[in-house]
């Protein structure tokens, strides 16, 4: 009887853990995973400040998304703070669901104060590590975090399965309200207060006074190899990232796989993700590391110099390991802040994987030729105000081919889809500038920019070659330029004014690398090609929060192909009005 009791105890374990299994296995391979986040205020103490910051279910950075590629993602946006809300999904390309892209005033009117809309879209030939932010004003500086996708059932990564995989966001913590400093920014025409920490998941770490609590540990054994899933979700700094007495060998970059490179440090601007294989150390060293992060700099603002640090923690295999006491910390050497020889050496090691499984499918002929400027300039001071520009009858702006671009109070896409675009936008964007000048020279005297929201107009599947050229304007600086709705291959770079006789003979056409954001050289160009064959309006702007701000930023509108599978579906019945 007992006996029996047992084995039946032991059979509904079976029937149990068979039910649990279906329902798992069930579980994956349901192609829709539904989210809900809710957007409220939260108190969140860092370096002795205490804040109350916008979040997404309370939690800062916020939740991990995780989802396979051909998932279908349900997201339900609810929002409880008096601010307007709308979420990007960085990096996602959306195909003809724009209507779920996310910039304010571009693909969706935001979603205001006690209003859900539910983001609803396909990740579609698409894996690895992106993020998700909020697109309107400078609200990601607390709204932000991980997106990942993995490779589908049965698919492996191109290299072999890490032991570990951990998400590591960098982000920027200000102890003011950013909310505040940009207002303030925007009216006096200056340069917004800098951060008073960068973070890692969330936290200053050690170096910061009064943070030594927030630190990111990331414990590890000895001989397994972790991957690291690195995000760049700050505002407005580029970062350089080492790991001390580690090397790191780079294998993605913006979710696309590249061919593998071993380096010390690496370098990530806004906007961009990076995985990194980390090999720890086969013995258990007598020492702690210090994994850090710092800013790249190359303009001529002030900005956060601080650098923020985690720990890399072996974990002792036994007591006598734990009772070892004043294990070495060490630090890794990062390189200074404005070492544009590194960033140059960096961004050339990157390459496509370009395999047969992971093709690099360059587009080999153009059909349409672009040449933007982007950079800084100036915008006047309102009547009878000092302002804090670069004189004090002028404001700080910024602008692509010298329009500074204003959103518009409705957006873009629905203007588009609804034939409305009368008053809202014109389809005349130059394709090159209307005034060339010496771009990396002197600067010439007139900075004004102008403005307008002006957009490029594509037909489906238009094949693009996009060379961007930064401007001395207000100094030289590097440019983290963002495309939404594709991903571009980058086929060239280089130092000074780009030559359009010259510099094509030295395209890479065969693996460049293949990413969503990419950083325009400082006192460079880069030339980028992409095939326009997803239909909407898909934004195209600096990812140094600032400078979007300041207006260098513009939209490409592709139009709808043929085919029912080439045209933009209409808008879901949630969609925010404004
Ligand atoms: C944050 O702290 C303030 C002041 O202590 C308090 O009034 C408020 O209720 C807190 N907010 C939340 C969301 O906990
Ligand atoms: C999501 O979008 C697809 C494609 O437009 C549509 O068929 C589906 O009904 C939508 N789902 C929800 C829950 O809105
Ligand atoms: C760390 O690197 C330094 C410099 O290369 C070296 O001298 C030291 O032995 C290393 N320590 C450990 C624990 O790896
Ligand atoms: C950071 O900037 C401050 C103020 O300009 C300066 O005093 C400090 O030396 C700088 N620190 C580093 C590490 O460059
Ligand atoms: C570990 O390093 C610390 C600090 O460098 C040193 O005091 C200690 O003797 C070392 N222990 C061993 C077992 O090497
Ligand atoms: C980098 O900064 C140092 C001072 O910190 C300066 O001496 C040097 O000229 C700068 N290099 C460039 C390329 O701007
Ligand atoms: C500028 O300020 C002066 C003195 O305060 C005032 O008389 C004048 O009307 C102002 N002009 C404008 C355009 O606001
Ligand atoms: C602006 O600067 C100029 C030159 O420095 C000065 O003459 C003028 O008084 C300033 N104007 C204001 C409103 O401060
Ligand atoms: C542009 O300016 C740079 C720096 O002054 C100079 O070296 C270069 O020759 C100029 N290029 C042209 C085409 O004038
Ligand atoms: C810019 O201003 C300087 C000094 O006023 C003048 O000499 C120069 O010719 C001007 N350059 C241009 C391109 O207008
Ligand atoms: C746009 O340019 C016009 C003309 O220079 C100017 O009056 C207006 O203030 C500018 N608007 C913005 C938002 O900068
Ligand atoms: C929110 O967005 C709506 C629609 O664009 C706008 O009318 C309203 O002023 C915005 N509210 C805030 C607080 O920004
Ligand atoms: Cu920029």
């Amino acid at each position: 009887m007992g006996l029996s009791i047992l084995s039946s105890l032991k059979f509904s374990a079976f029937l149990l853990s068979l039910i649990n299994f279906f329902v798992f296995e069930l579980a994956l391979a349901d192609t829709t995973r539904h989210y809900r986040f809710d957007i409220r205020y939260e108190n969140v103490t860092r370096l002795c400040h205490t804040k109350s910051v916008i979040t997404v279910n309370g939690q800062f950075p916020g939740p991990r998304i995780v989802a396979r590629e051909g998932d279908r993602l349900l997201i339900k946006v609810v929002n409880h703070v008096p601010n307007n809300i709308s979420i990007h999904w960085h990096g996602i390309r959306q195909l003809q669901s724009g209507w779920a892209d996310g910039p304010a005033y571009v693909t969706q009117c935001p979603i205001q104060t006690g209003q859900s809309y539910v983001y609803n879209y396909t990740i579609k030939g698409q894996r690895g590590t992106l993020f998700w932010h909020a697109h309107i004003s400078w609200l990601r500086s607390t709204i932000y975090g991980p997106l990942i996708i993995l490779p589908r059932h049965n698919s492996q990564y191109p290299f072999a399965k890490p032991h570990k995989e951990v998400p590591i966001i960098f982000g920027e913590w200000w102890n003011s309200d950013t909310e505040a400093v940009i207002t303030q920014a925007m009216q006096n025409g200056g340069g917004p207060n800098v951060s008073d920490a960068y973070t890692i998941n969330g936290l200053p770490g050690p170096l910061y006074n009064c943070s030594a609590k927030d630190t990111f540990k990331l414990k590890v054994k000895p001989g397994k190899t972790y991957l690291l899933r690195l995000i760049n979700a700050a505002l407005n700094d580029e970062l350089f990232f080492g790991i001390a007495n580690h090397t790191l060998t780079v294998v993605e970059a913006d979710a696309v796989y590249v061919k593998p490179f071993v380096t010390n440090i690496i370098l990530i601007a806004p906007g961009q993700t990076t995985n990194v294989l980390l090999k720890t150390k086969l013995h258990y060293p007598n020492a702690t590391f210090l994994m850090s992060a710092r800013p790249y700099v190359t303009g001529l603002g002030t900005f956060d110099n601080s650098t923020v640090a985690g720990i890399l923690e072996y974990k002792t295999p036994s007591k006598a390991h734990k009772t070892l006491k004043n294990l070495q910390l060490l630090k890794p050497v990062l390189p200074v802040l404005n070492d544009t020889s590194f960033a140059t050496k960096f961004a050339n090691k990157m390459r496509s994987l370009a395999s047969a499984k992971f093709p690099a499918n360059v587009p080999q002929k153009v059909d349409r030729h672009f040449f933007f400027t982007v950079g800084l300039g100036t915008s006047p001071c309102q009547n009878n105000q000092t302002c804090q520009g670069p004189t004090n009858a002028t404001k700080f702006a910024a602008a692509v081919n010298n329009v500074s671009f204003i959103l518009p109070t409705t957006a873009l896409l629905q203007s588009h889809f609804f034939g409305q675009s009368n008053g809202i936008y014109s389809p005349n964007f130059p394709n090159s500038p209307l005034i060339p000048f010496n771009y990396t020279g002197t600067a010439p005297n007139n900075t004004m920019v102008s403005n307008g929201t002006k957009v490029v107009v594509l037909p489906f599947n238009t094949s693009v070659e996009l060379v961007m050229q930064g401007t001395s304007i207000l100094g030289a600086e590097s440019h983290p330029l963002h495309l939404h709705g594709f991903n571009f291959f980058v086929v060239g770079q280089g130092f000074g004014n780009y030559n359009p006789n010259k510099d094509p003979a030295n395209f890479n056409l065969v693996d460049p690398v293949e990413r969503n954001t990419i950083g325009v050289p400082s006192g460079g160009w880069v030339a980028i090609r992409f095939l326009a064959d997803n239909p909407g309006v898909w934004f195209m702007h600096c990812h140094l929060e600032v400078h979007t701000s300041w207006g260098l930023r513009m939209a490409w509108v592709v139009l709808d192909g043929k085919l029912p599978n080439q045209k933009l579906f209409p808008p879901p019945a949630d969609l925010p009005k404004c």
